[in-house]
């Protein structure tokens, strides 16, 4: 019984302990091919990220040259993880001849590549992540032909501040990094390292749910096993009573054959079948 009570507070203290919370996911999302020559500027508030893809459609036109920036908060640079980059065309080592996207660290199209990353762009590079030098960051996309299109371009963007981290910000674990805390565990990578969805200290809502159910169900379980053990334990008890009682009245039995018998006599009237109790010291019974 100590261990069903023991079990019970386990489950109630882990489900009490989970971190529930209403996470806000909502990264926007932009294509880039909607938003040619514009800026796009990180400054929604606690968010301070987007998604971003080549094109809305699987297909794009040919000669298309289209350049957009994406500007951080003041103070703040971008880091880009680099989820997918899988554009077709007549590609060569470097992507020269077909399609491709360039990255430029700074606010122009006139300023130098990406140092990290190779001036063209139609497969995903080495490097996982980068980050600016700067508050800009502009990305230029060139189509040389109408050929077959890849699956696309998928980047994650986000504003960050260099450690000390302020305290509405998470530092990531392995890099100097603070992002908004609002971008922590909202199924969205932002930090270089990933840190920012790191499990266990991360789940997800229908994690959540499920443990909770699992929670519900073990807690239950352990309610109905208590309810049929006390039940059992009721039974036997009864049981046991019963068969004392039956032991007694054997006993009793017993005893007073011991002390007198019982038969079927025929009394001296000459009646039959009747049952007479004859002590032993009238000298009736010898
Ligand atoms: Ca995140």
């Amino acid at each position: 019984m100590e261990y069903i009570v023991n079990l019970c507070c386990i489950c109630v203290v882990l489900c009490l302990s989970l971190h529930i919370s209403v996470i806000d996911a909502t990264i926007p999302e932009y294509f880039l091919d909607e938003h040619c020559s514009q800026t796009l500027s990180l400054n929604y508030g606690s968010v301070e990220a987007l998604r971003l893809r080549l094109t809305k459609t699987l297909t794009y036109p040919d000669g298309m040259r289209c350049a957009m920036r994406i500007q951080a908060p003041e103070g703040k640079k971008l880091v880009v993880r680099i989820e997918k980059i899988d554009i077709m065309g007549t590609q060569d080592s470097s992507c020269q001849d077909g399609d491709f996207l360039q990255v430029f660290d700074g606010p122009s199209e006139s300023a130098i590549s990406h140092p990290d990353l190779p001036s063209n762009l139609c497969s995903k590079p080495d490097v996982g992540h980068f980050s600016t030098s700067g508050r800009y960051l502009v990305l230029r996309f060139i189509s040389n032909t109408d050929l077959l299109t890849g699956s696309g371009v998928k980047l994650t963007i986000t504003a960050y501040s260099e450690t000390p981290c302020a305290s509405d910000e998470f530092r990531c674990k392995t890099s100097a990094h603070c992002i908004k805390s609002s971008l922590r565990c909202n199924e969205h990578p932002s930090c270089p390292d990933g840190t920012d969805e790191i499990m266990p200290d991360c789940l997800s809502t229908a994690a959540i749910a499920g443990i909770i159910v699992g929670c519900v169900l073990v807690f239950a379980s352990v309610v109905i096993a208590i309810v049929v053990l006390c039940v059992m334990r009721e039974r036997r008890k009864r049981a046991r009573i019963i068969k004392v009682r039956q032991l007694l009245q054997t006993f009793r039995l017993e005893n007073k054959m011991s002390n007198g018998y019982l038969s079927n006599n025929t009394s001296r009237n000459g009646s039959t079948n009747s049952i007479a109790w004859i002590d032993k010291s009238n000298g009736y019974f010898e």
